[in-house]
């Protein structure tokens, strides 16, 4: 059966662009057809200035809105990184195969490293090293496939490398990776800026729809999000970004095509309020389970108690034979 692994990040309360780009997939499709694990990776929070209470808040909160949004502890195994330490094992034998200069071409680095600065704050040295923890969590587990947003794709790239790489070297350990996208809403765009992604740490609140969001909230959000001078609805990602977004949250929230919606609706206003309605439609019992989860914490512990223990089982002989392959002495 297929091995499929992904990951969130607790760091800031999770996004329309979570759920359309990676989250609905693993719940509507991963979880049933292959044999899934969802993280929180919160070692990944730490990356960045962080406030520690904030950080387990929001961990506890990304996992449950994960079982709010669908995930099933009977059909997939859902934890929590920091619970199973075969990840940072892994992460240290990969950043003996990794290159400094891999490091520093990932996109992602450039973009964090010069808003750390920005903000008069210094480059954590695990912000570099971040994406071979990404790539331990995902070999750990012998995975196939790794459902992601497109945001996150290079990221899986260097999880395959590396995986060649070290099976070069010292033989056949890993399973190679592969990243799987969905269709549409791969990159959903921040309402407010639409050249840039939607993106849960970032300071733009009016652009950015949170998943606990009040349903007028959304609606604000939507209905002011950025267009631009023109009239026509027309698909179009390069010249008409405001518009293709609106269209592709749509088609997403609703199973349509984008271009076949631009012709369905005529004005920028209809298409807000069609696009507003339908993300509040898919929030809806998203915010409903989240509330009847919250009275009851005690279930969400069990669950990540329960998968910590599967998913350590897991890993273990993977990472003990990765232990081995480069050549440390076997635990005696
Ligand atoms: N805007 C987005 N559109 C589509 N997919 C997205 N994802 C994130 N933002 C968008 C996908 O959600 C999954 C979990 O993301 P993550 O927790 O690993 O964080 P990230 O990719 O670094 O993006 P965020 O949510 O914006 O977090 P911050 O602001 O901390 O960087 C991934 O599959 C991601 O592709």
């Amino acid at each position: 059966m297929t091995r499929v692994f992904s990951g969130i990040k607790p760091t800031g309360h999770l996004t329309l662009g979570n759920y359309l780009g990676a989250m609905r997939q693993w719940v509507q499709a991963d979880q049933h057809r292959s044999d899934a694990l969802f993280c929180v990776v919160d070692l990944h929070a730490l990356t960045v200035d962080h406030d520690p209470a904030r950080v387990r808040r929001l961990s506890r909160q990304a996992a449950t809105l994960l079982l709010a949004a669908g995930l099933d502890p009977e059909l997939c195994t859902l934890f929590v990184q920091s619970h199973v330490d075969e990840h940072a094992r892994l992460s240290y034998l990969l950043e003996c195969v990794a290159t400094d200069g891999e490091m520093r071409r990932m996109i992602q680095y450039k973009v964090k490293a010069a808003r750390e600065r920005e903000r008069g704050g210094s480059v954590r040295l695990s912000l570099l090293t971040y994406p071979v923890l990404m790539a331990a969590d995902i070999l750990a587990y012998g995975t196939d496939e790794v459902p992601v947003g497109d945001d996150q794709a290079q990221h899986v790239e260097l999880a395959r490398d590396l995986a060649v790489r070290f099976n070069q070297r010292y033989g056949h350990t890993f399973v190679v990776p592969r990243a799987t996208l969905p269709a549409v809403a791969a990159r959903v765009m921040n309402l407010q800026e639409p050249g840039s992604k939607m993106g849960k740490s970032d300071d733009s609140g009016p652009g950015i729809v949170y998943l606990l969001d009040e349903p007028d909230v959304v609606r604000k959000k939507i209905m002011r999000a950025v267009t631009d001078s023109g009239r026509e609805v027309v698909y179009d990602r390069e010249g008409r970004p405001g518009v293709a977004n609106l269209l592709e949250i749509l088609a997403a929230c609703t199973d349509g095509n984008p271009a076949e919606l631009a012709s369905v609706h005529r004005s920028y206003g209809a298409l807000k309020a069609a696009a507003a309605e339908a993300v509040v439609e898919v929030l809806r019992p998203v915010r409903a389970r989240h509330q009847e989860l919250c009275a009851d914490p005690g279930y969400v512990e069990g669950v990540l108690r329960e998968g910590a223990n599967k998913a350590r089982e897991m890993a273990r002989p993977v990472v003990d034979a990765a232990y081995r392959a480069i050549g440390l002495l076997p635990r005696v």
